[in-house]
Protein backbone atom coordinates (compact mmCIF):
# COMPACT_ATOMS: atom_id res chain seq x y z
CA UNK A 1 0.00 0.00 0.00
CA UNK A 2 1.54 3.22 -0.99
CA UNK A 3 0.66 6.20 1.54
CA UNK A 4 -1.86 7.61 -1.41
CA UNK A 5 -2.74 10.96 0.72
CA UNK A 6 -6.23 12.01 0.20
CA UNK A 7 -6.77 15.37 2.12
CA UNK A 8 -10.40 16.02 2.59
CA UNK A 9 -11.01 19.31 3.49
CA UNK A 10 -8.53 21.10 5.91
CA UNK A 11 -10.10 20.88 9.15
CA UNK A 12 -9.19 17.45 11.83
CA UNK A 13 -9.50 15.09 11.80
CA UNK A 14 -7.66 13.86 8.38
CA UNK A 15 -8.63 11.08 6.56
CA UNK A 16 -6.36 9.36 4.31
CA UNK A 17 -6.97 6.59 2.37
CA UNK A 18 -4.68 4.08 0.42
CA UNK A 19 -5.49 3.28 -2.74
CA UNK A 20 -7.66 0.19 -1.77
CA UNK A 21 -9.93 2.58 -0.53
CA UNK A 22 -8.71 2.09 3.18
CA UNK A 23 -9.93 4.77 5.37
CA UNK A 24 -6.93 5.57 8.07
CA UNK A 25 -7.86 8.64 10.49
CA UNK A 26 -4.53 9.88 11.90
CA UNK A 27 -5.56 12.37 14.37
CA UNK A 28 -5.66 10.14 17.46
CA UNK A 29 -3.38 7.32 17.65
CA UNK A 30 -3.42 7.20 21.40
CA UNK A 31 -7.23 6.49 21.25
CA UNK A 32 -6.80 3.96 18.53
CA UNK A 33 -4.44 2.40 20.53
CA UNK A 34 -6.10 2.35 23.61
CA UNK A 35 -9.82 0.98 21.55
CA UNK A 36 -6.99 -1.91 20.31
CA UNK A 37 -5.36 -2.61 23.92
CA UNK A 38 -2.36 -2.04 21.73
CA UNK A 39 0.90 -0.04 23.02
CA UNK A 40 0.66 3.43 22.21
CA UNK A 41 2.43 3.47 18.41
CA UNK A 42 2.53 6.81 16.30
CA UNK A 43 1.55 5.70 12.84
CA UNK A 44 4.63 6.71 12.08
CA UNK A 45 4.47 6.12 8.07
CA UNK A 46 1.36 8.53 7.55
CA UNK A 47 2.51 10.98 9.51
CA UNK A 48 5.41 10.80 6.85
CA UNK A 49 3.19 12.21 4.26
CA UNK A 50 3.74 15.26 4.12
CA UNK A 51 0.77 18.07 4.15
CA UNK A 52 2.49 21.08 2.14
CA UNK A 53 1.69 23.93 3.80
CA UNK A 54 1.08 28.05 1.94
CA UNK A 55 3.92 29.97 2.08
CA UNK A 56 3.33 33.58 3.71
CA UNK A 57 3.29 35.23 0.80
CA UNK A 58 -0.09 34.35 -1.03
CA UNK A 59 -2.59 34.98 -3.33
CA UNK A 60 -6.33 33.19 -3.48
CA UNK A 61 -7.88 33.30 -6.98
CA UNK A 62 -11.32 31.67 -7.95
CA UNK A 63 -11.38 32.99 -11.75
CA UNK A 64 -9.35 32.44 -14.70
CA UNK A 65 -8.66 35.96 -14.95
CA UNK A 66 -7.53 36.21 -11.62
CA UNK A 67 -5.37 33.39 -12.03
CA UNK A 68 -3.40 34.06 -15.40
CA UNK A 69 -2.95 37.43 -13.81
CA UNK A 70 -1.86 36.33 -10.31
CA UNK A 71 0.94 33.78 -12.37
CA UNK A 72 1.81 37.06 -14.24
CA UNK A 73 2.76 38.69 -11.78
CA UNK A 74 3.93 36.35 -9.30
CA UNK A 75 7.19 36.85 -7.45
CA UNK A 76 10.28 34.10 -6.01
CA UNK A 77 8.34 32.02 -3.55
CA UNK A 78 4.65 33.11 -3.74
CA UNK A 79 1.85 30.35 -3.23
CA UNK A 80 -1.33 30.99 -5.66
CA UNK A 81 -4.06 29.50 -3.88
CA UNK A 82 -6.96 28.33 -5.65
CA UNK A 83 -10.36 28.57 -4.44
CA UNK A 84 -12.84 24.95 -5.39
CA UNK A 85 -14.47 25.18 -8.48
CA UNK A 86 -13.57 24.34 -12.54
CA UNK A 87 -10.95 26.51 -14.27
CA UNK A 88 -11.39 26.28 -18.21
CA UNK A 89 -8.04 26.91 -19.39
CA UNK A 90 -9.03 26.94 -23.14
CA UNK A 91 -8.83 30.04 -23.96
CA UNK A 92 -5.65 31.36 -22.02
CA UNK A 93 -3.15 28.14 -22.30
CA UNK A 94 -0.75 27.59 -21.11
CA UNK A 95 -0.39 29.05 -17.73
CA UNK A 96 3.19 30.05 -17.52
CA UNK A 97 5.08 29.82 -14.20
CA UNK A 98 8.16 31.75 -14.65
CA UNK A 99 9.23 32.55 -11.16
CA UNK A 100 11.41 30.70 -8.92
CA UNK A 101 9.30 28.55 -6.41
CA UNK A 102 5.70 29.58 -7.10
CA UNK A 103 3.24 27.24 -5.92
CA UNK A 104 0.11 26.77 -7.38
CA UNK A 105 -2.21 24.84 -4.73
CA UNK A 106 -5.85 23.90 -4.50
CA UNK A 107 -6.74 25.69 -1.00
CA UNK A 108 -9.01 22.73 0.01
CA UNK A 109 -6.42 20.40 -0.41
CA UNK A 110 -9.11 18.30 -1.79
CA UNK A 111 -8.28 17.74 -6.05
CA UNK A 112 -11.50 16.34 -6.50
CA UNK A 113 -12.63 19.78 -5.86
CA UNK A 114 -9.91 22.44 -8.13
CA UNK A 115 -10.89 21.36 -11.67
CA UNK A 116 -8.36 23.11 -14.49
CA UNK A 117 -9.38 21.78 -17.95
CA UNK A 118 -8.43 22.17 -21.75
CA UNK A 119 -10.24 22.03 -24.86
CA UNK A 120 -11.01 18.66 -24.40
CA UNK A 121 -9.05 15.49 -24.46
CA UNK A 122 -10.66 15.05 -28.52
CA UNK A 123 -10.49 18.97 -29.59
CA UNK A 124 -8.82 20.19 -32.62
CA UNK A 125 -6.08 22.17 -30.44
CA UNK A 126 -3.36 19.70 -30.91
CA UNK A 127 -0.96 22.28 -29.26
CA UNK A 128 -3.00 23.05 -26.32
CA UNK A 129 -0.72 22.49 -23.56
CA UNK A 130 -2.25 23.35 -20.30
CA UNK A 131 1.05 24.15 -17.97
CA UNK A 132 4.48 25.61 -18.58
CA UNK A 133 7.52 25.56 -16.10
CA UNK A 134 10.02 27.77 -16.59
CA UNK A 135 10.98 28.47 -13.36
CA UNK A 136 13.18 26.37 -10.40
CA UNK A 137 11.54 24.73 -7.65
CA UNK A 138 8.11 25.35 -8.44
CA UNK A 139 5.42 23.24 -6.79
CA UNK A 140 2.31 22.26 -8.05
CA UNK A 141 -0.25 20.21 -5.52
CA UNK A 142 -3.90 19.34 -5.12
CA UNK A 143 -5.67 20.27 -7.90
CA UNK A 144 -7.16 17.85 -10.69
CA UNK A 145 -5.82 18.88 -14.63
CA UNK A 146 -8.04 17.22 -17.20
CA UNK A 147 -9.49 17.40 -20.97
CA UNK A 148 -6.30 18.92 -22.99
CA UNK A 149 -5.90 17.68 -26.44
CA UNK A 150 -2.04 17.82 -26.12
CA UNK A 151 0.37 18.37 -22.79
CA UNK A 152 -0.49 18.64 -19.22
CA UNK A 153 1.98 19.86 -17.29
CA UNK A 154 5.48 20.61 -19.50
CA UNK A 155 9.11 21.71 -18.10
CA UNK A 156 9.46 23.80 -20.84
CA UNK A 157 12.60 25.75 -20.95
CA UNK A 158 14.89 22.58 -19.60
CA UNK A 159 16.99 23.41 -16.17
CA UNK A 160 13.75 22.84 -14.02
CA UNK A 161 14.66 21.72 -11.05
CA UNK A 162 13.36 20.89 -8.17
CA UNK A 163 10.09 20.48 -9.64
CA UNK A 164 7.46 18.39 -7.37
CA UNK A 165 4.08 17.61 -7.95
CA UNK A 166 2.14 16.92 -5.56
CA UNK A 167 -1.56 15.01 -5.66
CA UNK A 168 -2.19 16.46 -8.78
CA UNK A 169 -5.17 14.24 -10.76
CA UNK A 170 -4.41 13.84 -14.78
CA UNK A 171 -7.70 13.06 -16.32
CA UNK A 172 -7.91 12.45 -19.91
CA UNK A 173 -4.68 14.68 -21.23
CA UNK A 174 -4.78 13.30 -25.04
CA UNK A 175 -1.08 13.19 -25.51
CA UNK A 176 1.23 13.74 -22.21
CA UNK A 177 -0.36 14.27 -18.81
CA UNK A 178 3.62 15.28 -18.31
CA UNK A 179 6.23 16.09 -20.33
CA UNK A 180 9.58 16.73 -20.70
CA UNK A 181 11.11 17.54 -23.86
CA UNK A 182 14.46 17.57 -25.18
CA UNK A 183 16.20 20.67 -23.42
CA UNK A 184 18.54 21.24 -20.94
CA UNK A 185 18.80 18.43 -17.91
CA UNK A 186 16.37 19.20 -15.17
CA UNK A 187 17.58 17.87 -11.64
CA UNK A 188 15.99 16.34 -8.59
CA UNK A 189 12.06 16.65 -9.28
CA UNK A 190 9.33 14.26 -7.80
CA UNK A 191 6.05 13.16 -8.56
CA UNK A 192 4.02 11.96 -5.60
CA UNK A 193 0.45 10.83 -4.80
CA UNK A 194 -0.88 11.66 -8.33
CA UNK A 195 -3.23 9.88 -10.64
CA UNK A 196 -2.96 9.92 -14.70
CA UNK A 197 -5.87 7.93 -15.23
CA UNK A 198 -7.68 7.82 -19.43
CA UNK A 199 -10.97 7.46 -19.27
CA UNK A 200 -11.96 8.61 -22.49
CA UNK A 201 -10.75 5.55 -25.43
CA UNK A 202 -8.68 7.16 -28.11
CA UNK A 203 -10.71 6.65 -31.72
CA UNK A 204 -10.45 7.77 -35.51
CA UNK A 205 -12.66 10.74 -34.52
CA UNK A 206 -9.96 13.00 -33.00
CA UNK A 207 -8.63 14.81 -35.17
CA UNK A 208 -4.78 15.17 -35.92
CA UNK A 209 -3.81 12.27 -34.01
CA UNK A 210 0.30 11.02 -34.17
CA UNK A 211 1.46 7.87 -34.57
CA UNK A 212 -1.90 5.82 -35.26
CA UNK A 213 -3.27 6.93 -32.71
CA UNK A 214 -0.74 5.86 -30.36
CA UNK A 215 0.85 8.86 -29.07
CA UNK A 216 0.00 8.80 -25.34
CA UNK A 217 1.61 8.25 -22.38
CA UNK A 218 1.43 9.55 -18.80
CA UNK A 219 4.95 10.82 -17.97
CA UNK A 220 7.30 11.07 -21.13
CA UNK A 221 10.51 12.69 -19.83
CA UNK A 222 13.94 12.95 -21.71
CA UNK A 223 16.90 14.64 -19.83
CA UNK A 224 15.63 13.98 -16.21
CA UNK A 225 18.12 13.35 -13.45
CA UNK A 226 17.52 11.97 -9.99
CA UNK A 227 14.04 12.26 -9.86
CA UNK A 228 11.68 10.64 -7.81
CA UNK A 229 8.07 9.31 -9.02
CA UNK A 230 6.94 7.81 -6.13
CA UNK A 231 3.54 6.50 -4.48
CA UNK A 232 1.01 7.32 -7.98
CA UNK A 233 -1.25 4.97 -9.54
CA UNK A 234 -1.71 5.12 -14.03
CA UNK A 235 -4.86 4.23 -15.24
CA UNK A 236 -5.77 3.05 -18.58
CA UNK A 237 -3.24 4.64 -20.63
CA UNK A 238 -3.78 3.38 -24.01
CA UNK A 239 -3.44 3.83 -27.68
CA UNK A 240 -5.51 3.72 -30.66
CA UNK A 241 -4.06 0.13 -31.46
CA UNK A 242 -2.57 -0.84 -28.17
CA UNK A 243 0.67 0.89 -28.86
CA UNK A 244 0.67 3.48 -26.25
CA UNK A 245 3.68 4.54 -24.88
CA UNK A 246 3.94 4.09 -20.91
CA UNK A 247 2.72 4.86 -17.60
CA UNK A 248 5.87 6.23 -17.47
CA UNK A 249 8.67 6.65 -20.57
CA UNK A 250 12.12 7.73 -19.70
CA UNK A 251 14.42 8.44 -22.53
CA UNK A 252 17.29 10.22 -24.15
CA UNK A 253 19.78 11.14 -21.51
CA UNK A 254 17.91 9.90 -18.22
CA UNK A 255 19.50 9.75 -15.43
CA UNK A 256 19.18 7.82 -11.55
CA UNK A 257 15.56 7.60 -11.45
CA UNK A 258 13.90 6.24 -9.05
CA UNK A 259 10.52 4.47 -9.49
CA UNK A 260 8.80 2.86 -6.78
CA UNK A 261 5.53 1.63 -5.36
CA UNK A 262 3.42 2.76 -8.03
CA UNK A 263 0.18 1.53 -9.09
CA UNK A 264 -0.34 0.76 -12.77
CA UNK A 265 -3.60 -0.57 -13.92
CA UNK A 266 -4.31 -1.61 -17.86
CA UNK A 267 -1.79 0.56 -19.53
CA UNK A 268 -0.63 -0.55 -23.13
CA UNK A 269 2.98 -0.14 -21.26
CA UNK A 270 3.51 0.58 -17.59
CA UNK A 271 7.38 1.52 -17.33
CA UNK A 272 9.59 2.06 -19.87
CA UNK A 273 13.46 3.11 -19.38
CA UNK A 274 14.34 3.82 -22.52
CA UNK A 275 12.84 3.92 -26.49
CA UNK A 276 13.73 0.79 -28.66
CA UNK A 277 14.13 3.54 -31.87
CA UNK A 278 16.43 5.51 -29.38
CA UNK A 279 19.92 5.70 -30.85
CA UNK A 280 21.14 7.73 -27.04
CA UNK A 281 22.05 6.43 -24.18
CA UNK A 282 18.64 6.51 -22.46
CA UNK A 283 18.69 5.49 -18.91
CA UNK A 284 22.10 5.56 -16.45
CA UNK A 285 21.49 3.89 -13.31
CA UNK A 286 18.30 4.20 -12.01
CA UNK A 287 16.03 1.72 -10.08
CA UNK A 288 12.55 0.15 -10.90
CA UNK A 289 11.13 -1.54 -7.90
CA UNK A 290 7.91 -2.63 -5.66
CA UNK A 291 5.93 -1.54 -7.99
CA UNK A 292 2.44 -3.56 -8.51
CA UNK A 293 1.48 -3.77 -12.40
CA UNK A 294 -1.61 -5.22 -13.38
CA UNK A 295 -0.59 -5.81 -17.33
CA UNK A 296 -2.76 -4.33 -20.51
CA UNK A 297 -1.93 -4.78 -23.97
CA UNK A 298 1.83 -4.88 -24.02
CA UNK A 299 4.89 -4.50 -22.40
CA UNK A 300 4.66 -4.37 -18.29
CA UNK A 301 8.36 -3.19 -17.99
CA UNK A 302 10.36 -2.25 -20.97
CA UNK A 303 14.85 -1.65 -20.83
CA UNK A 304 16.15 -0.38 -23.89
CA UNK A 305 19.49 1.26 -24.48
CA UNK A 306 20.33 1.88 -20.59
CA UNK A 307 22.93 0.83 -18.21
CA UNK A 308 23.41 0.18 -14.44
CA UNK A 309 19.99 0.10 -14.05
CA UNK A 310 17.97 -2.23 -11.64
CA UNK A 311 14.44 -3.54 -11.85
CA UNK A 312 13.93 -5.52 -8.47
CA UNK A 313 10.75 -6.57 -6.37
CA UNK A 314 7.98 -5.66 -9.11
CA UNK A 315 4.66 -7.90 -8.70
CA UNK A 316 3.34 -8.22 -12.44
CA UNK A 317 0.12 -9.46 -13.03
CA UNK A 318 -1.45 -10.93 -16.66
CA UNK A 319 -3.93 -12.73 -17.49
CA UNK A 320 -2.06 -13.82 -20.46
CA UNK A 321 1.10 -15.07 -19.04
CA UNK A 322 2.15 -16.68 -21.78
CA UNK A 323 3.25 -13.43 -23.63
CA UNK A 324 6.86 -13.31 -24.49
CA UNK A 325 7.20 -9.43 -23.72
CA UNK A 326 5.81 -9.09 -20.65
CA UNK A 327 9.68 -7.83 -19.26
CA UNK A 328 10.97 -6.73 -22.47
CA UNK A 329 14.91 -5.77 -22.85
CA UNK A 330 16.40 -4.48 -25.89
CA UNK A 331 19.67 -2.79 -26.91
CA UNK A 332 21.38 -2.66 -23.03
CA UNK A 333 24.34 -1.78 -21.87
CA UNK A 334 26.40 -3.22 -19.36
CA UNK A 335 25.09 -3.57 -15.57
CA UNK A 336 20.91 -3.87 -15.91
CA UNK A 337 20.34 -6.11 -13.09
CA UNK A 338 17.12 -8.03 -12.43
CA UNK A 339 16.08 -9.54 -9.59
CA UNK A 340 13.27 -10.76 -7.30
CA UNK A 341 10.28 -9.67 -9.47
CA UNK A 342 7.07 -12.08 -9.37
CA UNK A 343 5.84 -12.19 -12.96
CA UNK A 344 2.97 -13.69 -14.57
CA UNK A 345 4.11 -13.58 -18.31
CA UNK A 346 8.29 -13.99 -19.79
CA UNK A 347 11.11 -12.00 -20.40
CA UNK A 348 12.03 -11.59 -23.81
CA UNK A 349 15.42 -9.74 -24.54
CA UNK A 350 15.74 -9.05 -28.03
CA UNK A 351 19.35 -7.73 -27.99
CA UNK A 352 22.47 -6.47 -25.78
CA UNK A 353 23.74 -7.75 -22.94
CA UNK A 354 21.56 -10.11 -21.05
CA UNK A 355 20.87 -8.57 -17.11
CA UNK A 356 22.03 -10.38 -14.45
CA UNK A 357 19.15 -12.00 -12.74
CA UNK A 358 18.43 -13.59 -9.66
CA UNK A 359 15.32 -14.44 -7.43
CA UNK A 360 12.45 -14.03 -9.95
CA UNK A 361 9.32 -15.75 -10.41
CA UNK A 362 8.27 -16.02 -13.88
CA UNK A 363 4.32 -18.00 -14.27
CA UNK A 364 3.45 -18.77 -17.38
CA UNK A 365 0.59 -20.99 -16.65
CA UNK A 366 -2.61 -19.07 -16.07
CA UNK A 367 -4.33 -20.75 -13.28
CA UNK A 368 -1.17 -20.88 -10.87
CA UNK A 369 -1.25 -17.99 -9.62
CA UNK A 370 -4.80 -17.29 -9.34
CA UNK A 371 -4.95 -17.58 -5.36
CA UNK A 372 -2.12 -15.69 -4.59
CA UNK A 373 -3.13 -11.78 -4.38
CA UNK A 374 -5.73 -10.13 -2.45
CA UNK A 375 -7.37 -8.61 -5.57
CA UNK A 376 -6.20 -7.95 -9.13
CA UNK A 377 -9.44 -6.14 -9.95
CA UNK A 378 -7.79 -3.03 -8.04
CA UNK A 379 -4.63 -4.01 -8.29
CA UNK A 380 -4.00 -5.34 -4.72
CA UNK A 381 -1.47 -7.87 -5.77
CA UNK A 382 -0.48 -8.29 -2.08
CA UNK A 383 0.62 -11.78 -1.39
CA UNK A 384 -1.80 -14.30 0.46
CA UNK A 385 -0.05 -17.08 2.14
CA UNK A 386 -0.83 -19.11 -1.07
CA UNK A 387 1.95 -17.69 -2.93
CA UNK A 388 4.67 -19.87 -1.00
CA UNK A 389 6.64 -20.16 -4.43
CA UNK A 390 7.27 -15.99 -3.18
CA UNK A 391 7.29 -15.46 0.06
CA UNK A 392 10.68 -15.85 1.55
CA UNK A 393 11.84 -17.25 -1.40
CA UNK A 394 13.77 -13.57 -3.24
CA UNK A 395 17.36 -12.69 -2.68
CA UNK A 396 18.61 -9.52 -0.05
CA UNK A 397 19.11 -6.46 -2.07
CA UNK A 398 21.03 -3.77 -0.59
CA UNK A 399 18.58 -1.78 -2.74
CA UNK A 400 15.65 -2.78 -1.63
CA UNK A 401 15.25 -2.87 2.46
CA UNK A 402 11.56 -1.92 2.53
CA UNK A 403 8.08 -2.72 0.18
CA UNK A 404 5.38 -1.18 -2.02
CA UNK A 405 4.01 -0.61 1.83
CA UNK A 406 6.95 0.92 3.23
CA UNK A 407 7.44 -1.74 5.45
CA UNK A 408 10.36 -2.88 5.88
CA UNK A 409 11.54 -6.49 4.41
CA UNK A 410 12.41 -9.45 6.89
CA UNK A 411 16.29 -10.98 6.22
CA UNK A 412 14.43 -13.18 4.07
CA UNK A 413 13.06 -11.31 1.22
CA UNK A 414 9.38 -12.29 -0.47
CA UNK A 415 9.74 -12.07 -4.11
CA UNK A 416 7.37 -9.34 -5.96
CA UNK A 417 6.49 -5.84 -4.25
CA UNK A 418 5.09 -7.10 -1.36
CA UNK A 419 6.74 -8.77 1.94
CA UNK A 420 3.38 -10.44 3.48
CA UNK A 421 2.65 -8.89 6.30
CA UNK A 422 1.21 -12.22 7.88
CA UNK A 423 2.92 -11.60 11.35
CA UNK A 424 1.81 -8.29 11.82
CA UNK A 425 -1.90 -8.82 10.43
CA UNK A 426 -4.66 -8.29 13.02
CA UNK A 427 -7.53 -10.60 11.95
CA UNK A 428 -11.29 -10.13 13.80
CA UNK A 429 -11.88 -12.95 16.44
CA UNK A 430 -15.79 -12.05 14.87
CA UNK A 431 -16.73 -9.07 12.46
CA UNK A 432 -18.15 -6.70 14.88
CA UNK A 433 -16.78 -8.15 18.16
CA UNK A 434 -13.66 -7.86 18.20
CA UNK A 435 -9.99 -7.91 16.74
CA UNK A 436 -7.11 -10.07 17.28
CA UNK A 437 -2.93 -9.14 17.20
CA UNK A 438 0.03 -11.21 16.46
CA UNK A 439 2.97 -9.84 16.56
CA UNK A 440 6.36 -11.82 15.06
CA UNK A 441 8.58 -11.76 18.16
CA UNK A 442 5.68 -13.08 20.77
CA UNK A 443 2.16 -13.90 19.51
CA UNK A 444 -0.61 -12.07 21.40
CA UNK A 445 -4.20 -11.66 21.25
CA UNK A 446 -5.64 -8.83 22.15
CA UNK A 447 -9.25 -8.34 22.51
CA UNK A 448 -10.55 -5.03 20.80
CA UNK A 449 -13.78 -3.61 19.82
CA UNK A 450 -14.60 -0.26 17.83
CA UNK A 451 -13.15 -0.45 14.95
CA UNK A 452 -13.91 -0.85 11.62
CA UNK A 453 -13.19 -3.68 9.52
CA UNK A 454 -10.38 -2.45 6.87
CA UNK A 455 -8.83 -0.29 9.08
CA UNK A 456 -5.35 0.21 8.84
CA UNK A 457 -2.66 2.14 10.20
CA UNK A 458 1.16 1.92 10.52
CA UNK A 459 3.51 0.50 13.79
CA UNK A 460 6.35 2.61 14.72
CA UNK A 461 8.64 0.27 12.56
CA UNK A 462 6.89 0.97 9.40
CA UNK A 463 5.02 -2.08 9.61
CA UNK A 464 1.18 -1.55 7.88
CA UNK A 465 -1.21 -3.21 10.73
CA UNK A 466 -4.53 -3.47 9.00
CA UNK A 467 -7.72 -5.58 10.42
CA UNK A 468 -8.46 -7.86 7.82
CA1 LIG B 1 9.94 -12.63 3.93
CA1 LIG C 1 3.68 -5.61 2.78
Amino acid sequence: MGRRERVVGSRSPRLYSNRWGVAMKTSNPLTLALLTCMPVMLPARIADVPVLEPSADRVHVNTVSSLVSALGSAVKGRTIMLADGTYDLSRVWPLRIRAEGVQLYGASRDPAKVVLKGAGFGSSNTDEELIKIEAVGVRLAYFTLRDGRANGVKIQTGGNHDLLIHNVNFVDICERSIKGPDAAISRNGIVRFCTFEQKTPITSAIPGLKFDGDYIAGMDMMKIEGWKIHDNEFKNIRGMTGGGRAGIFLWKGCKNITIERNLFMGCDRAIAFGNPSSADLDMEGGIIRNNFIVAGKGISIEVCNSTGSQIANNTVFSTNPGYTRTIFFLGNKQGVALKNNLVLGKLGVQSGSLPDTAGNLFITVASQANSWFHDVSTGDLHLRPAAAMAINKGVPLASVNSDIDAALRDNRPDIGADEMEIATAIHPLAPASGIRVRSASAPLDWAGVGLPGGSSWYAADGRRLSIK
